[in-house]
This record gives structure tokens, sequence and C-alpha cells, in this order.
């Protein structure tokens, strides 16, 4: 097996190949979220297909190709669509992406997913930033040999979400009108959605919202030594004793719905961030 070390870096030649845009900042596209690249100026559209040792997308609400340019000012890489663990992906593959972004010297994360809400404040629509995450998804991307050129063998969890960059969050929600709610993401391997009991077990165990991504990118993320920041958009309603049945159908309608705001937040975000 090709070492990681050169796949990343045939990777990452690529992608220059295609472009001479060294973003700095990244992003990572949820369920229903991706038209949020529609809005990058002066784009360089690159087919995670084309792209050497990169996997590809098989979830509906995940276009599958990364998009280069200036949104708002700022240079910035996005992925329309992201990997997850439960298409059959290793964890290090569904993260290798975050290693390439690292390598083309991205310093920033903005990470955003669609989840359930299992609080009654977190209606549908809501936009809540992460303040901190649970790993249950039973795995993680770092196990197996460190290798030191990546980052640490014990990364540090204890502030993996920027608290600048929340704070940053709340007040471009103020400034635009939207109402922006703080809370702990909890990821599961999925695909399925969880049962009632399994909504009280991770209610108790300090869950605000839920879903089948983000956690490993975020560790990765943290392992490179890159800042990040969390956006969840919650699309359900998972509060046990209210859970009716949901499908991926009405996940990607309701992220779609909010695609006004969800836009207006990150551009504004965007726009008073500092480039690294
Ligand atoms: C379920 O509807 C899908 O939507 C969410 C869940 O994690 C799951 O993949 O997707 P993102 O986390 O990619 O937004």
């Amino acid at each position: 097996m090709k070492d990681l070390l050169a796949k990343i870096q045939e990777s990452k030649a690529f992608i220059l190949s295609k472009t001479a845009l060294k973003p700095s900042i990244g992003l990572i596209l949820g369920s229903g979220l991706g038209t949020l690249a529609d809005e990058i100026e002066d784009k360089v559209i690159i087919d995670y297909k084309e792209i050497p040792h990169f996997p590809t997308s098989t979830v509906e609400g995940h276009a599958g190709q990364l998009v280069l340019g200036r949104l708002e000012g700022k240079y910035v890489v996005a992925m329309q669509g992201r990997f997850h663990y439960y298409e059959g992906y290793s964890m290090q593959e569904i993260t290798f992406p975050v290693r390439v972004m690292k390598a083309i010297g991205v310093e920033l994360l903005l990470v955003t997913n669609a989840c359930g809400g299992l609080n009654a404040k977190l209606h549908p629509g809501a936009l809540m930033v992460i303040e901190d995450h649970i790993n249950l998804t039973g795995a993680n991307p770092l196990i197996g040999p460190n290798m030191s050129e990546l980052g640490p063998r014990f990364p540090d969890m204890s502030s993996a979400y920027d608290r600048e960059l929340i704070e940053l969050v709340h007040r471009v929600g103020a400034k635009h009108q939207i109402e922006i709610h703080q809370g702990v993401y909890l990821a599961i391997s999925g695909p399925n959605y969880l049962s009632k009991a399994e909504l009280n077990m991770v209610r108790i165990l300090g869950a605000d919202t839920v879903g089948m991504s983000t956690v490993p990118e975020v560790i990765v993320a943290r392992h490179a030594g890159i800042k990040v920041l969390g956006l969840s958009c919650v699309t359900d309603m998972a509060i046990p004793e209210e859970l009716e049945s949901v499908s991926h159908e009405q996940v990607i309608a309701i992220a779609n719905k909010t695609r006004p705001q969800f836009i207006s937040l990150v551009k504004g975000i965007l726009n008073e961030v500092l480039e690294g």
C-alpha cells in the first residue's frame, strides 16, 4: 500500500496543477448545504473522481466535487459533498481530504452538517454552532501507526472548536438577525437513524444534536493543527418522546430551506475572519 504521505502529495500536486490558488480556508458542506459552493467566485471545479486517491461521493445531496475560488474576498476550497463512514470507506479514507487541505495550505476548517435536534429549542431549520463533540462512531481516524509529520500521537481535544470563532458566529448571527444556538454534536456511524431508546441514551450523554459525520474530520483537522469551526443545521426533531419517522429526503429538503440564512451566516463569518 502506498505511503499516506506520498498519496497526500500526489493529490496536492494534482489540485495545484489545476489552479494557482492557495486557499487557507476549507469548507466541508453537509447534506443539502452544498449549494453554498455555487456562491464561490472565479471558481475552479475538480471532480473527486479525477483527484488521485480521493474517494467518490455516493450519498444524495453530496455533489462530489472540490470547488476552489473566492468567497467574500477570501480564498477557499470547498468540499461540495463529504464522505461518511457508513458508505463503506475507512475512517482514514473519509478524512483524507482534510489531510490534503492541510497540505495545500488550509489553516481554518469550517465544517457543516445536517443533523437531528435533541432539545426543544432545536427545531427543524435551526442553526447551531458546535461547542464540542462526542465520538460515538465506534471508530477513530487516528488508529494505526502515527505519522509525526502529520501530527502528534496523542492530540489534544480539550478545545477542538475554536472559542474565538464561536464568539464570531454569535456576533455575525446577531448582525444578520439569525438565531444561533450552541451545543454538543454527537456522531454515530449510521446509516440508520437512531431508535427512541438510543436517542434517549445520547441525550443523557450530553448531546444537543446527532449526525453521521463531522467528528472524524474534526479529529483529523485538530491532529493536523487546523483551527476548526463547526456549524450544524437541524433538519429533524430527534427528541425521543416526539420522534416521528425521518427520511433523507426530508433532511435535504429542510437543509435546502435554511439556505438563505446558512449562506448569509457563512458569508458573514468569512467576511470577518482573518485569513491565515
Ligand atoms: C442523513 O440524512 C445524512 O445527513 C447527514 C447525516 O450525517 C447523514 O449522512 O449528512 P451530513 O452529516 O453529511 O450533513
